[in-house]
């Protein structure tokens, strides 16, 4: 949508005139003025076209290499197989911090997390209140704005929806997950997937008190019927937000998103009996047992610190050390991931159908993606340990699928270095949005000329980190200095371990730290120099603000 004048403020002011399709619809507009009608579009706002609809399926902790497409030896994925043949597919899209809070807001913001000063999970600074968020950006363009399932945002990053559903209990929300289970009488089968994890109900449930034991590797089959697990909860929505659309011609923009497979590991059975986790074998592509991961038996002492305590069961839900005495603890909580990855992947296939059935499918935008990895048994290691490390391959590589229909070259891979925070400004060029005054301007860039047009991001390396640690990626290498988390935080500092580095073209599995290798030195001392330039470039306004806080205390 072209306004008369655009109000745009941010840096994206070049990039939203330059392109082929931009100069295309300013001359359709151009055309339309000349002839002396402006048509109104289907949101009622003046408009040469009527903007697609844009639907983010996205999942929490997937792990970019556990899809069937990407030539994974087990994992069942026939639907995103699907959607990433008639998409285009970022083999090198990775999360800005690997953990859920910090990740999730920059792709709903566009920003750094050294922009917005997270800790981890937590902690609040004024930039949380003053940023923009991607919702309240296309509601202010006409959109109809829905998030079904876990957003695990907050302040102004969390602004912006006309209808929320959640996963967890929250009186603010439309509806939420631990209710509908409440009402539908299986509070306690889901309580007891969630107390493998935390050893009680959720909060919001008539559960909550109860104890209920944790389970090793976080890992236990759930007793919920086909079609009550959040991730149902979550397509349910979904599927009659898309039908009711189908009749009322509005434009909509709905973050679809799951829990799973992040833990606590709670496979359906129908889902987990598509696994032999009975033993290790080839693979269940070749009608054998689970394939054990190449690094399983990664030495301990070559983890960072937190991770070496984990393996040797200083965290009392994992009971790693335990799993390491009776391997089928291991297979049961892979196997139990693939599991999850299938569910969501039947629920995928749900909605994209739903799209299909309702005419909606040619006018859609959709996106898979999520916020960080796992490490699937990678390493010998569970979950994403990232209060430790910001390092590893297996959480920082995340899936990003974009499917445009009819501008999307089928199945196109692009090898393009790119972080989630570039997914707002690409949003807001493919549908043409007018961008309010932003305080903080987006520092995401658009993908849009990678995807439709074999352009280039022009970009020597990324940055994603956390207050422990830097990972610097390039095409070939990637650094993970250790950082002075400052005075602030001591329990975050692990630089006595030293920084790590990986010559990936050599070393996929990030098994062989050449950080003390002189062959290697040139190549560290120009990652080193990246990082130092992308400091300098970023403004870390909520980090130093947090900073300043903790000293306070
Ligand atoms: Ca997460």
């Amino acid at each position: 949508m072209i306004q008369d004048s655009p109000i745009v403020t941010n840096s994206y002011q070049f990039v939203l005139l330059k392109t082929p399709m931009q100069k295309a619809v300013i001359g359709l507009v151009s055309i339309i003025i000349w002839v002396g009608t402006a048509c109104t579009n289907r949101t009622g706002t003046e408009s040469s076209e009527s903007k697609p609809n844009v639907i983010i399926l996205f999942s929490d902790q997937h792990n970019k290499k556990v899809m069937g497409f990407e030539g994974h030896p087990d994992v069942i994925t026939p639907n995103l197989d699907q959607l990433a043949s008639e998409a285009v597919v970022f083999d090198r899209a990775y999360c800005t911090q690997g953990i859920c809070v910090p990740s999730r807001s920059s792709l709903m913001t566009g920003l750094t997390l050294r922009t917005m000063g997270f800790i981890n999970n937590s902690g609040h600074t004024s930039v949380m209140d003053d940023a923009v968020s991607m919702a309240s950006i296309f509601k202010k363009n006409g959109y109809k704005t829905y998030a079904f399932g876990k957003r695990h945002l907050r302040d102004a990053i969390d602004e912006g929806w006309d209808v929320k559903k959640g996963h967890s209990y929250n009186p603010d929300d439309d509806d939420n997950y631990v209710s509908w289970i409440e009402r539908n009488g299986y509070a306690r089968e889901f309580a007891e997937d969630w107390a493998a994890e935390f050893g009680k109900g959720p909060r919001g449930s008539s559960e909550f008190e109860s104890k209920i034991p944790t389970a090793d590797l976080g890992t236990r089959i759930s007793k919920l019927p086909e079609g009550f697990t959040m991730e149902a909860f979550t397509a349910m929505e979904t599927i009659k937000m898309i039908k009711a659309h189908a009749k009322n011609d509005s434009a909509f923009f709905c973050w679809a998103s799951f829990y799973r497979p992040h833990q606590p590991y709670n496979p359906l059975p129908k889902y987990m009996d598509m696994y032999d986790v009975s033993q290790w074998g080839d693979g269940t592509g070749s009608g054998s047992g689970i394939k054990k991961p190449a690094n399983f038996y990664e030495p301990t002492e070559n983890l960072p610190p937190q991770l070496q305590d984990q393996r040797n069961g200083g965290n009392k839900v994992w009971n790693m050390d335990k799993a390491f005495q009776d391997e089928q603890l291991w297979r049961n909580y892979i196997g139990g991931y693939y599991a999850l990855v299938t569910e969501i992947d039947h629920h995928v296939g749900e909605i994209l159908k739903a799209l299909d059935e309702s005419g909606l499918d040619n006018e859609t935008i959709v996106i898979y993606t999520s916020d960080h990895g796992d490490f699937v048994g990678n390493h010998g290691m569970v979950e994403k340990c990232a209060f430790g490390q910001n390092v590893y391959e297996d959480i920082l590589n995340v899936p990003l699928i974009i499917k445009y229909p009819g501008k999307t070259k089928n199945g196109k891979r692009i090898g393009e270095l790119v972080t989630l925070a570039d997914v707002l400004p690409t949003l807001i060029e493919l549908v043409n949005m007018e961008v309010p005054d932003l305080k903080y301007p987006i520092q995401g860039e658009s993908m849009v000329d990678v995807m439709l047009n074999n352009g280039s991001m022009n970009r020597e390396y990324i940055v994603s980190e956390s207050w422990s640690q830097a990972a610097v990626i390039t095409k070939d290498y990637k650094l993970g200095i250790m950082l002075d988390p400052t005075s602030a935080r001591k329990d975050l500092d692990y630089r006595d371990f030293g920084d790590m580095f990986f010559d990936r073209s050599k070393d996929p599995l990030e098994i062989e730290n050449g950080i003390d290798d002189p062959t290697y030195k040139d190549q560290i001392d120009l990652l080193m120099k990246y990082y130092d330039e992308y400091v300098q470039n970023t403004p870390a306004t909520g980090k130093d603000e947090m900073i300043e806080k903790l000293l306070e205390k």
